[in-house]
């Protein structure tokens, strides 16, 4: 299997850390979004919507969205499990991963993408190119404010977002913790178990993947 990837950008880490939790060893093929290689012609014949990661099976077959790369590792190499040993564990991770996406990915990209002059023009991923919306830049960091108060809150006393076991979740909720450094948000200071969680999660050898 090959992932495409791309060292510096939050989405494809999250893929290597879930690889690397289970201790699947993927080729990488590094795609340079800095100079728009994933809008080449050729990267666009192995993922058409110009994003990574992207993994590609032995027999050619593209997965091109994080939560499928998850989920298609996870059905291959079940354990360590890390979305879920039962139903009801496999429904509470996926929700709390997609309110990580919606809430916190999304909100990041929205601040990030309408005002970095570097995405001019490139408020969306994909093949075709949307203007920058300054106002939506602003409700992205309105209601990224929110979002680590909310995972504080479900945590709790818990080691983990989810309780006892390591999952998924903790990483969306890690790779987003870090990619809010690059519009200079941050976990606040009174969120004392978040931060912990953080440390804990950092440590983690599979976290510097
Ligand atoms: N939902 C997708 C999103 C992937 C995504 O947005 N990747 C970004 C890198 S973090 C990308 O490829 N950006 C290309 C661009 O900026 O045009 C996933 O998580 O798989």
């Amino acid at each position: 299997m090959i992932l495409y990837d791309c060292i510096t950008a939050p989405s494809p880490r999250r893929a290597r850390i879930f690889a690397a939790e289970k201790g699947i060893e993927l080729e990488k093929v590094q795609v340079d979004l800095g100079t728009g290689e994933h809008l080449s012609e050729s990267f666009m014949r192995i993922n058409p919507r110009c994003t990574v990661p992207a993994l590609a099976l032995d027999d050619g077959t593209i997965i091109a969205d994080n939560f499928a790369i998850a989920d298609y590792l996870e059905s291959i190499q079940p354990q360590p499990a890390l979305i879920g040993s039962n139903a009801r564990e496999r429904a509470l991770i996926i929700q709390l991963n997609n309110r990580i996406e919606v809430e916190g990915f999304m909100a990041l990209a929205e601040i990030l993408r309408n005002s970095s002059p570097r995405m001019k023009n490139r408020a969306l991923t994909g093949p075709v190119d949307f203007p920058q919306l300054p106002a939506l830049a602003e409700r992205g960091r309105a209601r990224f404010q929110y979002f680590f108060p909310m995972l504080e809150e479900q945590l709790g006393d818990q080691e983990f977002l989810l309780g006892d076991h390591f999952s998924l979740a903790d990483i969306s909720a890690f790779v987003v913790t870090e990619f809010a450094g690059w519009v200079k948000e941050r976990i606040p200071q009174d969120c004392n178990r978040l931060q912990a969680w953080y440390a804990r999660i950092k440590a983690r050898p599979a976290c510097s993947a």
